[in-house]
């Protein structure tokens, strides 16, 4: 039966009048997806709901934070009890202190930690530190790994292997990406190069330790380690990017997961537990050139405010003190990845990691950005399309990844292999 969409229809024409593109975030717009936007109403657990009333389980889960499903109890009653307090008060709060203690406690790496407001802005923080602790300008980052949209992060690859990259985005003066070079994931000889090339011109690499922007595409074996050394040997930093693998993975990320050490992390997503927080931090010693202790400015009105850091404390105390969430998140995550290779075969190449997957459309095993990209988006778009009408929200793009919650149910995981296996 035909999904009925007609307000949302409605909606994304007014939206279009009056925000580019009719949403606050590109990837939103379905447009490489094709097909109307869901305008969405409500959430709760692993279910969403449009504004035409239709229900989708939802894969995409706010594109991470939504770990333990839509309107968490304990979250939504905490933030209640918060907001009768006042919403943002400019000040230090104990609530700060206390997701500083939490963050720091479950992932020790990050010996101190500054509270922002999104993923992009820790990131931006992180590369600042980097470079007034180095007192170094270049910065390594990799094809396909997505970093929030700061200028200097929004590039793509120089004309040559060895060449600074160029703005990857309108608006970004190449002088704003003359100092970041691009190397290709899982590929050691093309970060190699770069050292060789620039080595003590280089403050730090920032890297996503799982990389989720081009699809899930998995670290091979060494390659972490090899990025951990090559930064020591020449004097340059190691970024982990754990926006989306931070208490994803498992409660202390990709970090724990490896054992691999970096000197800064930054989070974002869950960490806030659905209200915008990103955080970045790593060794006292780097950290400690951040403004006012140091003289690498950064700053934020709403940083750390009392009702983002409650819903952050909140879901971080519950991943913490529920480890089993995550034995149960990666059996759940198996499930619909087998039954994605069962049905669809050879057509596709399914990654999955904890409770992240992606299923590629392509016959070729997606090891980095290259083969990432030899996967066929528009059939990529028949399968959303084919999923979405028959209420399954998954990540309208290719090159995202899909997020499984606490909330999944058995029976979700059922009616969602059962649509796979039917699928033509
Ligand atoms: P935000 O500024 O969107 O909070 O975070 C930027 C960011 C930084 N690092 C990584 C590894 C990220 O994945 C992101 C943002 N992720 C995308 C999803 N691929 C957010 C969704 C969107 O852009 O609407």
């Amino acid at each position: 039966m035909e999904q009925v969409i007609t307000k949302s229809k409605q909606l994304f024409e007014v939206a279009k009048e009056k925000i580019p593109g009719g949403v606050n975030s590109p990837v939103r717009a379905f447009g490489s997806v094709g097909g109307c936007p869901r305008f969405m109403e409500e959430a709760k657990g692993s279910k969403i709901y449009d504004v035409d009333g239709n229900e989708y389980i939802d894969y995409v889960c706010s594109w991470g934070p939504g770990i333990l499903g839509h309107a968490r109890e304990e979250v939504i009653e905490a933030v209640k009890e918060a907001c009768g307090k006042g919403l943002t008060f400019g000040a230090p709060t104990k609530k700060e202190v206390e997701l500083a203690d939490l963050i720091t406690e479950i992932m020790p790496a990050m010996e101190m930690v500054r509270l922002v407001s999104s993923g992009t802005e820790a990131v931006m923080s992180a590369i600042r530190v980097a470079r007034g602790y180095t007192k170094r300008d270049m910065i390594i980052k990799f094809k396909g790994c997505y970093h929030g949209h700061s200028d200097g992060l929004l590039v793509k690859a120089g004309s040559a292997a060895l060449t600074t990259a160029v703005p990857d985005s309108a608006g970004v003066p190449a002088s704003y990406t003359s100092n970041t070079l691009v190397a290709n994931y899982n590929d050691e000889q093309s970060v190699a190069d770069l050292f060789a090339n620039y080595q003590d011109k280089i403050a730090a690499i920032v890297v996503e330790p799982v990389a989720a922007n081009m699809g899930l595409v998995l670290p091979k074996e060494g390659f972490l380690q090899f990025l951990r050394d090559i930064t020591k040997e020449n004097g340059a930093l190691l970024i982990f990017d754990e926006v989306i693998t931070g208490f994803r993975l498992g409660v202390g990320g990709a970090t724990a997961h490896y054992g691999i050490t970096p000197d800064l992390i930054t989070l974002g997503k869950i960490v806030g537990g659905g209200m915008p927080i990103g955080a970045y931090g790593g060794r006292k010693d780097v950290m400690s050139v951040v403004s006012p202790l140091g003289g690498v400015y950064q700053a934020g009105t709403l940083s750390g405010n009392p009702i983002a850091t409650t819903a952050g404390i909140e879901t971080l105390r519950i991943l913490k003190n529920n480890p089993e969430i995550y034995t149960l998140l990666e059996e759940k995550t198996k499930v619909l990845a087998k039954a994605a290779k069962e049905a669809l075969g050879d057509k596709v190449c399914v990654n999955q990691i904890g409770s992240l997957m992606s299923i590629f459309f392509t016959k070729e095993n997606v090891v980095d950005y290259a083969t990432a990209m030899t996967a066929d988006t528009s059939e990529y778009a028949r399968f959303f399309n084919y999923l979405l009408e028959r209420g399954i929200y998954t990540a309208p793009a290719q090159f995202e990844a899909m997020f499984v919650s606490d909330a999944h149910t058995k029976e979700d995981l059922e009616k969602t292999c059962d649509l796979i296996a039917a699928y033509k």
